[in-house]
């Protein structure tokens, strides 16, 4: 390959150099050089920031965080949008979020779309009948355990009382209907969705089911999704290593599980960015510690399985653990040699949500491949820096109003289930709980992080950097392709998957390597750039 690559301060001149200059001092605070010094002293990030104006971002909304993200993945709350039909519809199922309800069960509701399709007299003259109707109607075909309604940009416009609907629908239907203020215009991306999610869920649901959970070591997995199938490969490790998952948060997951959640000895967090409010309020109400995990690469997801059996420190776990990753890592390793040859030295961009930018990282490490630019597009600084801060939104308890607040770092809270002896084992052992590490001390220096990337800046690094895979989303995928640079989806991971786990990680290789040795995009040139034909003719009568 014949590559000129300019430097990386070079690279952010030019991204900065159209902008006016407001915009440019903006966007240089968003747009950082890494640099690693030892440890994990790295340079400040702006982000979790409002976009500006005029800027084509990557983001969603907070109604996307709240009813696709969180809540989208369980498939027995039948889950009502309030508003005009595109919030519902684009919400339905395009995350690739998958569930496996048991063969005697019909209550899988993900197949539908649920919404109360507004229309402008309902602006006009309130929704909330149409609200109440819609539930009535959800409630009299379905007679669902749990009825979610979420709120969409115009509901809070009007202001129909949702709260007060769900109040009066749940005492005269006798199930459980609670609702989410998760108008779309909240907060400045997904990330406002997940909190007011987390804390709806953790109001109305957690701990509502007292029926005894039983295994030798529980735990929930916070943070993760299924999607394409993620969890049904983590679900087979941790029963093959005889761990007790009492619920997903929310891959593949039911009402039961969230309500017998309190249950778990172990909060187990996969996605720290959109669910640590859940993960922070079970320690505080019901004494669950939490540990970060990762399961995205065979390495990982390895670490991952030891730290859960230590801090569980029994022997019987500990050997168990130990067996089945030397039974799963021989397929890996098999997998690494084919590829390798094919990917090592090439170069990655990943510009994804809250913790796909990060955790992917592994993945491509794994396979010897440097990620030169990377970026969230909705993550706080704690995900970029690590655990040198901790900016976080307060919610209030309807989910009304949010407003942005920041807050330390409380390491000093321990786990009440555990015993003196037992706090001081893992002291020793150095196990230390909520030890998430953040995108930048594990990139390498002189490489890009940057925050909530749009298409101009896409464009331009593309061209620059010319990567050998970019990885983002939808919106990202069509014109990366048209510049002749392979494109991997990591939201919905195209029509792959699952990734998660060791399996997973066999799945990736294999996916990244026949993108990067296929030569289609950048052979193909559009019928213009052959043969550009320019010539129009515009007659004004
Ligand atoms: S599945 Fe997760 S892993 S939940 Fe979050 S921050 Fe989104 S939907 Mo898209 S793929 Fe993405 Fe993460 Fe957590 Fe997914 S990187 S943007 S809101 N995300
Ligand atoms: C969301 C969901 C999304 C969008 C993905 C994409 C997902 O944020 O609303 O832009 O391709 O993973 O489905 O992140």
């Amino acid at each position: 390959k014949h590559k000129s690559i300019p430097d990386v301060a070079t690279v952010k001149e030019e991204l900065l150099k159209k902008y006016p200059t407001k915009v440019a001092r903006k966007r240089a605070k968003q747009i950082v050089i890494n640099d690693v010094k030892d440890g994990d002293v790295v340079p400040e990030v702006q982000a979790n920031v409002r976009t500006t104006p005029g800027i084509i971002t990557m983001r969603g909304c907070t109604y996307a965080g709240c009813k696709g993200v969180i809540l989208g993945p369980t498939r027995d709350i039948v889950n009502i949008t309030h508003g005009p039909i595109g919030c519902g519809f684009y919400s339905w199922l395009t995350r690739r979020n998958q569930t496996k309800a048991p063969l005697e069960s019909s209550e899988n509701f993900m197949p539908y779309a649920f919404s109360t399709d507004m229309q402008d007299e309902d602006i006009i003259f309130g929704g909330e009948k149409k609200l109440i109707a819609a539930i009535q109607e959800a409630y009299d075909t379905f007679h669902p355990k749990a009825i979610a309604i979420f709120a969409t940009c115009p509901v809070g416009l009007i202001g129909d009382d949702i709260h007060a609907v769900a109040r009066k629908m749940k005492e005269k239907l006798g199930i459980n209907i609670f609702a989410f203020s998760c108008e779309g215009y909240k907060g400045v991306s997904q990330s406002a969705g997940h909190h007011i999610a987390n804390n709806q869920i953790f109001t109305h649901v957690v701990g509502e089911d007292d029926t005894p959970k039983l295994g030798e070591y529980k735990i929930n997995m916070l943070g993760e999704y299924n999607i394409g199938g993620d969890a049904f490969e983590l679900e087979r490790v941790l029963e093959k290593c005889g761990i007790t998952l009492v619920s997903t948060f929310s891959g593949n997951s039911t009402y039961e599980h969230f309500a017998t959640a309190h249950q778990a000895d172990l909060n187990a967090v996969m996605c720290h960015r959109s669910i640590n409010y859940v993960a922070e309020m079970m320690e505080t109400k019901y004494g669950i510690p939490w540990i970060k995990v990762n399961f995205i690469g065979a390495e990982s997801s390895a670490k991952s399985l030891r730290k859960i059996a230590q801090y569980f420190g029994d022997k019987k776990l500990i050997d168990r653990v130990e067996e089945v990753i030397a039974e799963e890592m021989p397929a890996v390793y098999a997998a690494l040699e084919e590829v390798k040859p094919f990917t090592e030295g090439k170069t990655a961009m990943l510009f994804v949500g809250g913790s796909r930018a990060h955790h992917y990282q592994d993945l491509f490490t794994e396979m010897g491949m440097k990620t030169i630019a990377a970026g969230y597009e909705f993550a706080h600084r704690d995900d970029y820096e690590g655990r040198k801060v901790m900016p976080t939104i307060k919610v209030d308890a309807d989910s009304r109003n949010i407003e942005e607040i920041e807050v330390t770092p409380d390491s000093t809270r321990f786990a009440p289930r555990k015993s003196e002896e037992d706090l001081k084992r893992l002291a020793e052992e150095g196990f230390t709980f909520k030890d998430y590490e953040g995108m930048m001390p594990q990139m390498e220096s002189n490489t890009l992080v940057i925050d909530d990337l749009n298409q101009y800046e896409a464009d331009k690094l593309i061209e620059l950097l010319k990567p050998d895979v970019f990885c983002a989303g939808i919106k990202e995928k069509f014109s990366v392709q048209k510049m002749g640079v392979p494109m991997k989806q990591l939201h919905s991971y195209d029509y792959g998957g699952p990734y998660a786990g060791f399996k997973g990680a066999v799945n990736f290789y294999t996916e990244i390597k026949r993108l990067v040795t296929s030569k289609v995009w950048s052979d193909l040139k559009a019928p213009w750039e052959e043969n550009p034909e320019l010539s129009a003719t515009y007659v004004w009568e």
